[in-house]
């Protein structure tokens, strides 16, 4: 047979988890790099979809900006490694925050109110490492060594995490309708599908790598879980190819970035068939108009290639708002593996980069 969700959590987490998520009120996550834009997407699914409030943090800031930390929340620690030292503090600082504060109210000396309901967990890639030793919760990713320095499928594994987490939580606490629930574990098994076919993608993808060939600036554009996809998407080209490369929610073109766009910039959109494509559409239109080079990752069922002057690659079908993100993201990786061929950097030893970042 199948295994179910509750058989996965269960087996991760223990009998705990059940208790735990009835009580917790909100959600935050806290990791570094390709892991914190994991954490990012998951945001817009515990709002979204699960009705869970989320705040998403780079470790580097929550551990020195002595943070309010609230009763009833879950501290999310991501990492593909579990032992990137500013992951690891942060974890560090909310158990020595729990610890300190209980037994200061327990000595009944100070009005301070105690710190209840705070939970950790971790949900990391490596059985026995620092982060799943410090955690109250372990959620194992099983996506294997992770070979080169930039993380690649741990991030495909953390989303499929993340969202079977959030589908529990939202379960426990029911702010989702059973209905929903099977939506989204149905979802999710149809991935390894979704994705053999985007991948069926990459001759397109090789001949659009060739446009950065002389380029040393790109821009990513997205909205909705597609905006933290857009930054992982620079993140990878950056990391692997050296090109300069930013992320920006297309909303926010206009309120800077529109001032960068020249035919030395290409901007490469990531458009799936949602609510939100009218508006990025338009978002588009304001890039062409000022000369800007567009790549645009769509829908079998979109239509921005009827525009000409864009680039696009056909990408996906039938690809919802959890396999969406995760889908797009390796097309996204596969354009950075590319275009780094092409420039004939080192794709798993970038560098001046740590496979672990333990300083
Ligand atoms: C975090 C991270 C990676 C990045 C590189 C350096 O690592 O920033 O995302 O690709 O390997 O470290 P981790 O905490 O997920 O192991």
């Amino acid at each position: 047979g199948r295994i179910t969700q509750e058989q996965v959590l269960v087996s991760s987490f223990g009998h705990q988890a059940e208790t735990v998520f009835q009580k917790i009120e909100r959600l935050h996550i806290i990791a570094c790099g390709t892991s914190y834009h994991a954490g990012m997407v998951a945001k817009y699914w515990a709002e979204d979809i699960f009705r869970i409030p989320c705040q998403v943090e780079v470790a580097s800031e929550f551990r020195y900006r002595n943070p309010v930390v609230e009763n009833n929340t879950l501290f999310i620690t991501i990492s593909q490694s579990g032992e990137t030292a500013d992951t690891l503090a942060a974890l560090q600082q909310i158990k020595a925050m729990r610890q300190s504060q209980s037994s200061e109210h327990a000595a009944n000396e100070t009005n301070v109110p105690e710190l209840s309901g705070i939970s950790t967990l971790t949900i990391c890639n490596v059985a026995e490492s620092s982060l799943t030793r410090e955690a109250d919760m372990v959620f194992l990713t099983h996506a294997g060594p992770e070979i080169g320095v930039a993380s690649t499928k741990a991030f495909t594994t953390q989303l499929v995490a993340l969202a079977l987490l959030l589908t529990s939580i939202g379960k426990v606490k029911r702010t989702i309708p059973e209905s929903r629930e099977n939506l989204i574990t149905n979802g999710l098994q149809k991935l390894p599908n979704l994705i053999q076919q985007a991948l069926m993608h990459e001759q397109e993808i090789i001949d659009i790598a060739e446009t950065f060939a002389d380029k040393q600036h790109a821009l990513f554009l997205g909205r909705g879980t597609m905006y933290p996809i857009a930054m992982e998407g620079a993140l990878k080209l950056k990391e692997i190819s050296y090109i300069h490369a930013e992320a920006y929610p297309a909303g926010e073109l206009k309120h800077g970035p529109l001032a960068l766009i020249d035919e030395n910039m290409p901007v490469i959109a990531i458009a799936p068939l949602d609510d939100l494509l009218e508006k990025l559409k338009s978002n588009l239109q304001e890039v062409k108009a000022r000369g800007g080079q567009m790549i645009v990752f769509e829908d079998e069922r979109s239509d921005i290639s009827s525009d000409s002057g864009f680039k696009v690659v056909k990408a996906t079908t039938n690809v919802g708002r959890i396999t969406a993100p995760i889908t797009y993201n390796i097309l996204l990786q596969l354009l950075s593996y590319h275009v780094a061929l092409i420039k004939g950097t080192d794709v798993d030893q970038p560098r001046n980069l740590a496979k672990s970042v333990t300083v």
